[in-house]
């Protein structure tokens, strides 16, 4: 079939909306009509040709929502109408990642997914006759994709796709940080840096498990009133201050140091200075930003030897095909807030506009409605 779709032809060229050719789902495949799709950092940093994964030319996009519209031979988990969030993160519940119950990081399916294939090792995009690569198995901006079977969470019908597409990455992974990877407890004090599409669903996750302090740390002064809607309590401009400066200061807020923090910012300065306002002893810090290819993270080993623990998350550390639902649940029934944060709508046509907001600092998430 064909369907629109915005390619990344190059690394740091503009998308081009163009119509693509999408062959039909195989075995253990579904076709999927993307209904709406969010615009994450991930997608941006990789079109900047950030990522030491990335490949070109290819269809980005991993945070949509949609329906299913086919289903290749032996898919039985799903049908035809169903809506569906894709998971870059898929759930197979055989693999040893799955069957551990330790990591939400299925393997199933990583390889050919980092080589921008299908399962089969081969794609189902084309353009002209030229091959592209799908993107963290997703590629949502595209109108119809292709995608695992265990790579889809079913979700309820009543779900409206131009918001919940967001919980197809930023909001699972922001709430999904505090709740299952720190697993922030009642009364804990907790330090956000970077209040962007992900660090605000980190401070929403933290008020909604009942964390005390609750600290947004951002280079845009714009990101307090943004952070204060979601339950941060204390805001630090860190613009012009050094990494002593701000552990200085976190270390005064939370009485000698935090017990989580995050980094959300992907900056590996960021990451070495959000582990160091841990508290001596226990504090935990939780890298979920995803560094510029290249980039390493540094700090004195005797911040560990002194208690502090580094740790990363990946997707919030949520299981999809289990999880995804349940976030779909609590976004319906008010316990978390996603419409607030969508702060721009496009059509397809518009997408590198979103790309322009983000890089000024102007949108929280901006969404491509189909
Ligand atoms: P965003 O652009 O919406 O937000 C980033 C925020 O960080 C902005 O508010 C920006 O002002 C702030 N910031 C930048 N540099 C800073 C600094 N030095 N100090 C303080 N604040 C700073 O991006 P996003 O969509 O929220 O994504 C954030 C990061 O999370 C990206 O690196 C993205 O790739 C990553 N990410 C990781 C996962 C995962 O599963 N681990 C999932 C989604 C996104
Ligand atoms: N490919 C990159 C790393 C990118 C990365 O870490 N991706 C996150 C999701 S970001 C979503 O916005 C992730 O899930 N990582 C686990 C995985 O298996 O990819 C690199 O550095 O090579
Ligand atoms: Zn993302």
């Amino acid at each position: 079939m064909k369907t629109r779709a915005a390619v990344a032809f190059e690394a740091k060229q503009p998308l081009e909306i163009v119509e693509v050719d999408l062959e039909g789902p195989k075995a253990g495949e579904v076709l999927v009509e993307v209904m709406a799709t969010g615009i994450c950092h991930t997608d941006a940093y990789t079109l900047d040709g950030l990522d030491s994964e990335g490949l070109f030319p290819s269809i980005l996009g991993h945070e949509g929502a949609g329906i299913v519209r086919e289903v290749g031979p032996g898919v039985t988990s799903v049908k035809e109408g169903d809506h569906v969030i894709p998971l870059y993160t898929p759930e197979c519940r055989q693999c040893k990642s799955c069957l551990s119950q330790k990591t939400n990081l299925c393997t199933a399916i990583r390889g050919t997914q980092g080589k921008g294939l299908m399962p089969d090792g081969t794609s189902r995009f084309s353009y002209k006759g030229q091959m592209l690569h799908h993107y963290m198995g997703c590629s949502t901006f595209s109108n119809f994709t292709v995608m695992p079977e265990i790579a889809v969470a079913k979700i309820r019908d009543d779900a409206p796709f131009e918001t919940s597409c967001y919980i197809g990455c930023g909001v699972t992974t922001g709430v999904g940080a505090v709740v299952n990877t720190a697993k922030v407890e009642p009364g804990a004090n907790v330090v956000v840096f970077g209040l962007g599409g992900i660090g605000l669903n980190v401070i929403q996750g933290a008020k909604m498990v009942g964390a005390n302090r609750i600290i947004g740390v951002d280079l845009n002064p714009d990101r307090e009133e943004w952070g204060r809607k979601f339950g941060m309590t204390h805001f630090l401009n860190t613009k012009g201050m050094s990494r002593d400066q701000i552990i200085a200061k976190v270390l005064e807020l939370t009485d000698g140091g935090a017990d989580y923090t995050f980094d959300a910012t992907g900056n590996v300065e960021v990451m070495r200075t959000a582990l160091e306002c841990a508290h001596r002893g226990w504090g935990e810090s939780i890298i979920i930003g995803v560094a510029e290819a290249g980039k390493e993270i540094a700090t004195r080993p005797f911040q560990l030897v002194t208690g502090r623990v580094w740790k990363g998350t990946a997707f919030g550390g949520a299981r999809g095909r289990t999880d995804v639902p349940k976030i779909v649940d609590w976004y319906m029934d008010g316990k978390i807030a996603i419409d607030p944060m969508i702060t721009h709508t496009f059509k397809l046509e518009d997408i590198n506009k979103a790309f322009d907001l983000m890089h000024a600092g102007e949108s929280i998430r901006s969404v491509v409605v189909y």
